[in-house]
Order: structure tokens, then sequence, then C-alpha cells
């Protein structure tokens, strides 16, 4: 009975997580389970869809010729990053969050954080 009731919890608590303000159709079934860099060329953040364990670097390796920046909406997140440098930001509290370059909002992308 406690241990059914606890997955009733779990199941609605993940449904929540996930269910949140995020814009895209990224959710814990299809991100990518984040290897450490986050790569940014073309005008673009590849993956874009992708978890990562809360208080893990992010690095932000910037191909492009130009100036990014890896902001995270709802969160104290915004780090620029200069061309073919990488900057570094800390995965924030567990949650589901859209990220973007303020300089060019087509840059987007959501994170799930475990
Ligand atoms: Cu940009």
């Amino acid at each position: 009975m406690t241990k059914a009731l606890l997955a009733t919890v779990v199941v609605l608590a993940v449904t929540v997580a996930c269910g949140g303000s995020g814009s895209s159709d990224c959710t814990s079934g299809n991100a990518i389970k984040f290897t450490g860099t986050l790569t940014v060329k073309n005008f673009a953040f590849s993956p874009s869809c992708f978890s990562v364990a809360s208080g893990a670097t992010i690095s932000v390796a910037n191909s492009d010729p130009r100036s990014h920046n890896f902001t995270v909406k709802g969160t104290d997140v915004a780090v620029v990053v200069l061309p073919g440098e990488t900057g570094k930001a800390t995965a924030p509290g567990p949650g589901t969050y859209d990220f973007v370059c303020t300089i060019h909002p087509g840059m987007k992308g959501t994170m799930i954080v475990t």
C-alpha cells in the first residue's frame, strides 16, 4: 500500500516537472543524456534537448565566428561565449528549462535538470 502510494506520487511529480512552461516538445523521454559539452555552431545549440544532473558543469563551446550567449530562462545562468571560446555554466536545480541566445532569439533549446 505504501509503495503503491509512493509510486503514484513519483509519477505525478515527473508529470508536473515535464508539463511546465517548456515551449518545446522536449521531454524526459526524448532528451539526450548530456555528455558535458554544449556546442554552438551555425547559430544553433547542439544538443538542443538534453537532460543533465543538477550541479553539473555545462561547457558551452562556440564554434561560430560570432559571439553568443547561453541564457537559461528563469535562472541567473547567463554566460557570454566569444568566438572560438568555451564558457562554463552550472546546471540549476531540478526542473525543465528553456535556454536561448538572447543575441539571436532563434537559437534555443530545452534542458531537463534532474
Ligand atoms: Cu547567438
